[in-house]
């Protein structure tokens, strides 16, 4: 299996290194930005949009899930925000014209930055069985096609729904509707390959898969751990509220195998300071870890506490503790015979370095622990963020101010997605709640998560594929086995605003549903239409677009789905929901009441919404200490200790995101922090490891993964990669996303949450032949 770069468009011989940055955003990254909008959508709808984004009447950033501050600058986004917008928002079109001009074949060539540069999907399209192009269709007649494609399966789990984390909690919440009525649980989504490990550590020891602080606890925390993230490109406004808390006086230890400018040193463009002295230096500490180290760096944090409870006394928060958690003694015996020396060999760092972080935590008024994706895409994620979990019970550091657990999202409304029902495992009370509501019985059984979906897809158990949003093909790991196992679909239907790789690799037929997105006015029964969203700290406020919509009848993501409702439930099967699909479709606001019928914390919804006001969900943890675990406790818990072992010759290799990318979405090809421009096949490595292995700086080689599966070692190939001498930990190295996606195992998933290992893949570098 390997992956050559598409011929068309991919010159990276031009690419151009400079030495990393030591400081983010500034005036740079506003020029940036202003450029960037310029070229997708002009001056006039670039301060137009701009102006909106994250205000109380506007629309909520696409871009990520940081939530706002209570007082809100004039312009409330960052350079990726407003790169993400301009994306969106931009003025140029993918319609019937352009898929008549281009076969799919070619659009096979084309990069994810290609297709993606193209512009706003306009028209539903189908590609018809051994068609060479798509053509266009009308909206009924397209969905059509797909009710009777899933009147057509033998069984509803051969249908699998895939959710990306941009849908709106109105447009989610009916289509987990949809599905569970068609009669399946199969909802994979980004979730599974981002946060998954979150979840199932949290719920299983604090009883929320959520993070526990506000905006507030951030600024008001005394110690904040900032670990495997790198907020100055992924979670810009993030910086300002790291500045805040710096401010007043908080340390901030950084966590990360690279030494990223946005968390050395911040210039906040919104403040005199930021732009004329300088800015703020934000990390006291940066630990320089190995790859999956973070385990070992919590364990030691907590034996370096209990050895000092033990020693001096007055470091537990013994009151806490007693009222409120279970399971201290097995974790102290797992510390007790855990080594020293192993938690060096695992983080590269020293006792002594370990000692001190020990003890800025053992100091803390209150600590909080963020990270992302550094800690969640590894074979040990789920312990490691138990560890994370053990260390905060430890003092009490959670449910009280400056104080907590913050699992930083990613897309900008994936944790509401996940609130209103898109989960391949609901709860039994969410299901009873649903079959009350709708009048019918909703499936018990599990569904598929996103592995297990391809895993279907591939052994011919799937038939039908349907995207409500994302870019399943580009996204998922194992590109190779994705693209067989779209290939081997009957039909593929994705509801998109832009073109991507998931349009060209398709079923033997497929169907293309442009929609609205964040920014774009929805007009519908007459009225705009607001929706809502859910940040990352389980706040919910309203989102509406003020932009005209690229196409005069492009329908909603909600119209989309309550059409199908009513195609696929309307008449026909006796266990059925029942509802008003038409009526749903003409206001958004049926749909919250509906929701705020059958979830807990949806309350006065419609009010709650009004005049850019914002409500908390419920936070047992947060609000009142509660935890709704097993025992009704918070549960400390005993994991052995894990970490990579790089075989001998081999490199570890993370998947990461560059500067100008979200996601899938390619917006250019430079890393500007990194220092990397101009291409994006290139492997940041230890000078060093560069040598040993016998290579030159600059050269270049090909990846090979390599796995032990149950056949044996598998081998996988990303061809012609560029070696950059980095400063990484010897051993570890780094390539974007999602060009190394055809690196990672499909059977490589984390313990428990079944996330792909995408931070911790053993790859050896193959000269190329000249
Ligand atoms: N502009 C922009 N914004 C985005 C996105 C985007 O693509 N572009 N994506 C959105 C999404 S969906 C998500 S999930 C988030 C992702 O946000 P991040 O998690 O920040 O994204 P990654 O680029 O995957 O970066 C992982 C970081 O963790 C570090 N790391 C890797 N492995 C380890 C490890 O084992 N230990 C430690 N301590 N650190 C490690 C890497 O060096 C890197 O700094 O951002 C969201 N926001
Ligand atoms: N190797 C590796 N793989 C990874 C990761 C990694 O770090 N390394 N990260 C993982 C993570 S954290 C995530 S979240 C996933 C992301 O996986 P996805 O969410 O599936 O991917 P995106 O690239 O965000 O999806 C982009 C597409 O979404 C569509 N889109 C954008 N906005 C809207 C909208 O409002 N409505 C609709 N209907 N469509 C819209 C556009 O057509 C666009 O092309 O990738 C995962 N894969
Ligand atoms: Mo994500």
């Amino acid at each position: 299996m390997a992956s050559k770069p598409p011929a068309d468009d991919i010159d990276e011989s031009q690419i151009r290194i400079t030495a990393p940055k030591t400081v983010a955003v500034g005036i740079p990254a506003v020029l940036n930005s202003l450029r960037v909008a310029n070229d997708q959508m002009g001056i006039a709808r670039s301060v137009q949009t701009l102006v909106r984004i994250n205000q109380k009447d506007g629309f909520d950033c696409p871009g990520c899930a940081w939530p706002e501050e209570n007082k809100r600058h004039a312009a409330e986004f960052c350079e990726n925000g407003a790169k993400a917008v301009a994306e969106e928002a931009t003025l140029r079109r993918v319609g019937p014209e352009f898929f008549a001009e281009h076969s799919l074949a070619e659009l096979r060539g084309h990069d994810d930055w290609w297709l993606g540069q193209q512009g706003r999907l306009t028209h539903p399209m189908l590609l018809e069985e051994g068609a060479t192009h798509y053509r266009p269709i009308g909206w009924d007649e397209a969905l059509e096609i797909i009710a009777a494609a899933l009147r057509d399966l033998g069984d509803p789990d051969e249908a699998v729904f895939y959710t990306s984390g941009r849908t709106s909690n109105e447009a989610a919440y009916l289509y987990q509707l949809l599905v569970r009525g068609f009669g399946t649980n199969n909802l994979p989504d980004c979730s599974n390959m981002c946060h998954e490990s979150s979840g199932s550590a949290l719920n299983e020891t604090i009883g929320i898969g959520k993070g526990t602080v506000s905006i507030e606890d951030i600024h008001d925390a005394d110690l904040l751990i900032v670990a495997g993230q790198n907020p100055g490109t992924n979670h810009p406004r993030m910086l300002s509220a790291l500045e805040k808390a710096k401010q007043r006086g908080a340390t901030i230890i950084a966590v990360n195998p690279l030494r990223e400018a946005g968390l050395v040193r911040f210039e906040n463009p919104q403040t005199p300071r930021g732009i004329a002295f300088g800015g703020t230096t934000l990390a006291d500490l940066f630990l320089q870890i190995r790859l999956g180290g973070d385990q070992a760096l919590f364990q030691a944090i907590g034996k370096h506490l209990l050895e000092a409870e033990d020693r001096d006394g007055g470091v537990l928060d013994h009151d806490f503790i007693a009222a409120h958690t279970s399971g201290l003694d097995a974790y102290r015996r797992e510390l007790a015979d855990a080594r020293w020396p192993d938690f060096e060999e695992a983080t590269g760092l020293t006792e002594q370095t370990l000692r001190t972080v020990g003890e800025a935590v053992r100091t803390s008024k209150s600590t909080i622990v963020c990270w992302a994706m550094g800690l969640t895409q590894h074979k040990h994620s789920v312990p490691t963020l138990r560890d994370v979990v053990n260390v905060l019970l430890l003092q009490g550091n959670i449910g009280r101010p400056g104080a907590g657990v913050c699992p930083v999202r990613g897309h900008s409304n994936v944790q509401g997605d996940r609130t209103v029902g898109i989960y391949e495992k609901p709860s039994e009370g969410f299901l009873a709640a649903l079959d009350g509501e709708f009048g019918f019985r909703a499936p018990r059984e599990h569904g598929f998560d996103t592995v297990e979906a391809i895993r279907a897809m591939r052994d011919g158990r799937a038939r039908f594929f349907f995207g409500m949003g994302g870019n399943f093909v580009s996204a998922t790991p194992d590109t190779a086995v994705v693209e067989q196992g779209m290939a081997n679909l009957d039909l593929t239907v994705q509801v998109s605003t832009k073109l991507n790789r998931s349009h060209v690799v398709t079923g033997r037929r497929a169907i293309i549903l442009p929609t609205l997105g964040r920014t774009d006015r929805d007009r519908r029964g007459g009225a705009e239409q607001r929706v809502t969203v859910e940040d990352s700290m389980g706040a919910v406020h309203a989102s509406r677009g003020r932009l005209t919509p690229p196409a005069d009848d492009l329908l909603s993501e909600v119209a989309i789905v309550a059409r199908l409702c009513a195609l696929v439930f309307d008449g026909a099967a006796v266990n059925a929901p029942r509802a008003d699909w038409a009526a749903l479709e003409k206001d958004y606001a049926l749909i919250r009441a509906h929701i705020q019928r059958t979830i807990p914390g949806f309350d006065d919804y419609e009010q709650r919404i009004e005049k850019g006001r914002t409500f908390f969900l419920p936070n047992g943890p947060r609000d009142a200490r509660r935890f709704a675990t097993v025992d009704g406790k918070a549960r400390f818990t005993a994991n052995p200790l894990e970490y990579p072992h790089i075989p001998e010759g081999r490199l570890l290799l993370q998947t990461l995101r560059s500067h100008d990318q979200y996601n899938t979405t390619i917006y250019g090809k430079d890393d500007r922090y990194r220092g990397i421009h101009g291409g994006r096949r290139v492997v940041l490595i230890h000078p060093q490891d560069i040598t040993e292995l016998g290579f030159s700086d600059g050269d270049l080689v090909d990846l090979v993964s390599e796995w032990s599966g149950p056949a044996g070692v598998e081998e996988r190939r990303a061809e012609a990669f560029r070696l950059v001498g980095y400063e990484t930990p010897r051993g570890n190295v780094a390539a974007y996303y999602p060009e190394t996606n055809v690196l990672v195992p499909l059977d490589s998933v984390a313990d428990v949450s079944g996330t792909p290992t995408s931070k911790a893949v053993i790859v050896r570098l193959e000269r190329r032949p000249a």
